[in-house]
């Protein structure tokens, strides 16, 4: 166990850095705008029991340390939840300027949702961490989704677990219903953006 604690200690460093900046950018934005594209920020290293399931399907064995840096991109996971699907592109915009960090990868699961339904932006950034044995590079990746993206994935991930992966075909066509009509509501949530906006300054007015 103690290897594993070793072994993701600059994982852990990473999701905590980040989770700083990024809320960091959300209070920025509480100060200075009527908006955030922020709503809130989450991050973790992903259970020790899920890197060897991840490895196990790519076929890494279990003391191959290396390669699953190399393989998992979200050792290191943070995810980035906003109210509008615009929002979304703004952050994506405000990630790929930033100087801390390197984006790689980037994967658009909201114009071309994934078969289960999952809609969700993805960045795979690398970041430096300085550690005990000197300057190391990480990689993590970034999820940004709406409310309601959140919302389906949480439950799809749920009934995923509870089903061990193998979700009976009727609840499958039904997360792909609902997977619809939470982007529809997304839609119909930024056309009245600007009234919701508008009742948000109303109601929290300082
Ligand atoms: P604020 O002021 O609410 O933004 P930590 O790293 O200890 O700060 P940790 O352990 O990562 O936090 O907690 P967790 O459970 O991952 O939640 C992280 C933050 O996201 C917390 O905010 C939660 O309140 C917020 N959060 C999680 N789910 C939701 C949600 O569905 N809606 C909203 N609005 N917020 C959510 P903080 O840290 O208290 O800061
Ligand atoms: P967790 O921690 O349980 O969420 P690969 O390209 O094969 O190397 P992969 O897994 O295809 O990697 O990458 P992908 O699909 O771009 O993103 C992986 C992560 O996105 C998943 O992590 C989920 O968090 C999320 N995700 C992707 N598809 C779905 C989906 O259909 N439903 C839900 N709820 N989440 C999804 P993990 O590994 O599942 O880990």
């Amino acid at each position: 166990m103690m290897r594993w604690e070793a072994l993701l200690a600059p994982y852990v460093q990473v999701v905590e850095e980040l989770k700083v900046k990024l809320r960091g950018m959300r209070k920025q934005f509480q100060h200075e705008s009527s908006h955030s594209p922020i709503e809130f920020v989450t991050g973790r290293v992903k259970p020790v029991k899920s890197i060897l399931e991840k490895s196990s399907d790519k076929e890494i064995q279990p003391d191959d340390f290396p390669r699953m840096e190399k393989e998992l991109q979200d050792i290191a996971g943070l995810r980035i939840v906003c109210q509008f699907v615009d929002d979304i592109y703004t952050v994506v915009d405000m990630i790929r300027s930033r100087n801390d960090l390197k984006i790689i990868e980037e994967k658009d699961y909201i114009e071309k949702n994934k078969v289960s339904g999952y809609r969700s932006y993805h960045m795979i950034v690398e970041y430096p961490v300085e550690t005990i044995h000197g300057f190391k590079v990480v990689v993590a990746e970034i999820q940004i989704r709406t409310l309601a993206m959140n919302f389906w994935a949480s439950n799809e991930h749920s009934l995923n677990y509870k089903y061990k992966g193998s979700i009976p075909a009727d609840i499958k066509e039904r997360l792909r219903g609902a997977a619809e009509a939470a982007f529809k509501l997304d839609e119909e949530m930024s056309k009245i953006k600007h009234e919701i906006q508008e009742a948000h300054r109303v109601f929290y007015r300082s």
